[in-house]
């Protein structure tokens, strides 16, 4: 009889029923973390490598001023929640002794072997309120084992380790890459045995890899979810790594996918996952971390921020500085909740349940929420101001305990008596942030235009962003003519050529100006008189392929010829032949100086593509005198980490070759299914 009163009562109350897949308890307190840091550092950090062989001397490892603490503390002032560390990269070096190998911390020159990176750090997290995670990856160049059965069981032991030792691990963050072992082979990794091995020892743990279980990889490393992104994944049939959903779906996720397995953005705060003092001028401005949170956050999805710790074991002062200006920037815009001063209203609202309100919309709370009936899948939220507000940011929340929900919706302003779209877009999630220039209204209409099931909103905030005056970009054309560019409305664009930063007083940008040998070019934008100043922008030039030309190529595809590669224009390739016949790598790229120079090292520049990319994973480079002789290579190995990252690729000489044509040879491709190579740009080293 109870049972039958309670179904009653409930049935009158218009419960909201749960909709599809649903976040577990995890899940939801992951999500609203958002914000998190990612700190690479192993042997790399030392030999200035993204991808270590697994046979670097481990004594080569000695951060002699590691501070663990320094790091959270950064990441506490960057308003993160927690920090994720390589416990053990591809090299199979371990910041903590391992019991299961012999290329370890122990074996560094750091503290005489009687280091342990994850204490210090899971204590230092400890200390500052964060949570602590780890990221192992089952791809080990180092040890004897990979590549044979009994791997699987010294990774589990090996994670086993990890998790049991260190306290509460709130992410595991598994790698997909699956390289070969000594052997030729790829091993099969026992994802179960891994999986189980995780919640034995951390039953809350968030498992990251291509599919989940506990969120997904975004499917590209610049930090950006799709416009739509679903927190739903089909996953069945599906492998991380070479066995996952294409990165289109990565990015987007599935509508009514069957499990809940939201996104993770994981970017680097620089080109490269490991720190390198070459990179100490490339760090990510201002506003390119705002485009990544906006990316990220802003389309349902976690900010996973990269900060690779330096060779002293220390977060560079740069990266630093920037992560504070880039939390002031955050802070400053979303300080200030116009929707608060709102009278809201709704078109319709569900009845009969006391949890539902329209007033819960604008209360802070995203565990609270306003719905519509169960039978209406469209629903409009009025705010409406005594006065006009001036905004340029709207948030949407939808409350994902009851499912991901809504499909399409719109914002409206009144303007000069009549609504006026303002933006549209299509899925919401955990948190959905829209940028549009400056509105001024008094009365704002949020329009829900589709969704799976009855709208569950939990929050509706306005902002109004303050102004950030775009960092110029500077470019160099096939003739070495430098141009700057800002997409800011006319800013006065400074620049130097003579390493110093830009003052306004420095040489003003009129138009193009030739730097057909190369040199360092710094530029700011700035507004009133020089009073607001954009950041800074470095780029560093070497010689340019005014000159050059290709004088053989492995075939071409239609409008993709070789000059393309050397047209100083990164958006143009070439691409080698697509043909059956000669679509077999290797695949090369000749060109003819017209000088004879002494080259320190070259560049390659491969398109911005995550797939279908043609990027050259191993390379030979040979530099000649005739064109005609070539001998062996000067340079020759591997660029790590090119499909997930396609970013320029700098390599140096051992020893510094002269001579008058270079020979770019591609060996083997980043994707195996992509037989053919691509060269965006190809330069070459001087200095
Ligand atoms: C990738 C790795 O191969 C990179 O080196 C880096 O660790 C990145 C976060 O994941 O798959
Ligand atoms: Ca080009």
């Amino acid at each position: 009889m109870a049972g039958l009163c309670s179904t009653l009562a409930t049935a009158h109350a218009q419960e909201i029923a749960p909709y599809g897949a649903l976040p577990s308890k995890a899940q939801l307190a992951w999500q609203d973390m958002e914000y998190y840091m990612f700190i690479h550092l192993g042997p790399n950090t030392f030999t200035d490598n993204e991808w270590g062989h697994g046979d670097e001397d481990p004594k080569v490892f000695n951060p002699s001023q590691l501070d663990a603490r320094q790091w959270a503390r950064t990441a506490k002032l960057a308003g993160m929640k927690a920090i994720i560390i390589t416990a053990k990269h591809h090299d199979g070096f371990c910041l903590w002794p391992s019991k299961y190998s012999t290329h370890t911390v122990r074996e560094s020159a750091w503290k005489n072997g009687k280091g342990d990176v994850l204490k210090e750090l899971s204590v230092a997290c400890k200390e500052y309120g964060l949570k602590f995670g780890v990221y192992l990856s089952p791809w080990d160049r180092n040890h004897p084992a990979y590549g044979t059965p009994e791997y699987n069981q010294v990774f589990s032991n090996t994670l086993n380790e990890v998790l049991s030792s260190y306290g509460p691990v709130f992410e595991q963050w598994f790698d997909g890459a699956n390289g070969e072992g000594p052997n030729g082979k790829k091993p099969v990794y026992d994802w179960d045995l891994f999986h189980n091995t995780v919640y034995k020892n951390q039953p809350n743990a968030i498992i990251f890899s291509d599919v989940g279980p506990g969120c997904r990889w975004v499917g590209n490393e610049d930090g950006i979810a799709g416009t739509t992104n679903w927190a739903t994944l089909n996953v069945a049939g599906f492998t991380p790594g070479k066995g996952a959903p294409a990165q289109s779906v990565l990015n987007e996720g599935n509508m009514n996918g069957e499990k809940w397995i939201p996104a993770e953005c994981d970017v680097s705060i620089r080109p490269g996952w490991f720190y390198s003092a070459s990179t100490n001028y490339k760090v990510k401005s201002v506003q390119h971390l705002l485009d990544i949170y906006y990316g990220s956050v802003g389309r349902n999805s976690n900010m996973l921020l990269n900060v690779p710790v330096d060779r002293r074991g220390l977060i560079y002062s740069t990266d630093s500085i920037r992560l504070m200006e880039f939390r002031r920037f955050r802070e400053a815009t979303f300080k200030n909740n116009l929707a608060l001063k709102a009278k809201v209203t709704a078109t319709v609202t569900r009845k009969n349940n006391t949890k539902v309100n329209v007033r819960n919309l604008i209360d802070g709370n995203n565990k609270t929420y306003w719905a519509t009936p169960d039978n209406e899948l469209k629903g409009s939220i009025r705010l409406t101001f005594a006065a006009p507000v001036v905004f340029n940011r709207v948030v949407l929340q939808e409350y994902i305990a009851l499912g991901q929900r809504v499909k399409s919706f719109s914002v409206e302003a009144l303007i000069d008596g009549a609504f006026k779209e303002i933006a549209t877009a299509t899925t919401i999630g955990h948190k959905r942030i829209l940028s549009f220039p400056d509105v001024t209204t008094t009365q704002v209409r949020i329009n829900i235009l589709d969704a799976l099931a009855c709208p569950v909103i939990s929050e509706v905030q306005l902002y109004k962003a303050p102004g950030l005056l775009a960092v110029p970009v500077i470019s160099r054309d096939k003739q070495g003519n430098v141009s700057i560019t800002c997409s800011s409305h006319d800013p006065e664009l400074h620049y130097t050529l003579d390493g110093t930063e830009p003052k306004f007083t420095s040489p003003k940008y009129t138009g193009p100006f030739p730097l057909p040998d190369g040199g360092i070019v710094k530029a700011k934008a700035f507004l009133d008189k020089g009073k607001q100043a954009s950041a800074m922008i470095t780029t560093i030039f070497d010689i340019a392929p005014a000159k050059w030309k290709v004088t053989h190529t492995d075939g071409h595809a239609k409008g993709f010829d070789g000059e393309k590669a050397i047209d100083g224009d990164p958006e143009t390739f070439w691409n080698s032949s697509v043909k059956p016949d000669t679509a077999k790598y290797p695949h090369e790229i000749q060109v003819d100086l017209s000088d004879v120079l002494t080259l320190t090292g070259f560049t390659y520049t491969p398109r911005h593509l995550v797939t279908q990319s043609g990027a050259i994973y191993k390379y030979a480079f040979y530099v000649s005198a005739d064109g005609k002789h070539w001998g062996d290579p000067v340079a020759q190995g591997d660029f790590a980490n090119i499909a997930n990252n396609p970013v320029t690729q700098t390599v140096r000489f051992n020893n510094p070759a002269k001579g008058r044509f270079i020979r770019l040879v591609a060996v083997a491709p980043a994707n195996e299914k992509e037989q053919w190579a691509s060269v965006a740009e190809l330069g070459v080293l001087t200095k």
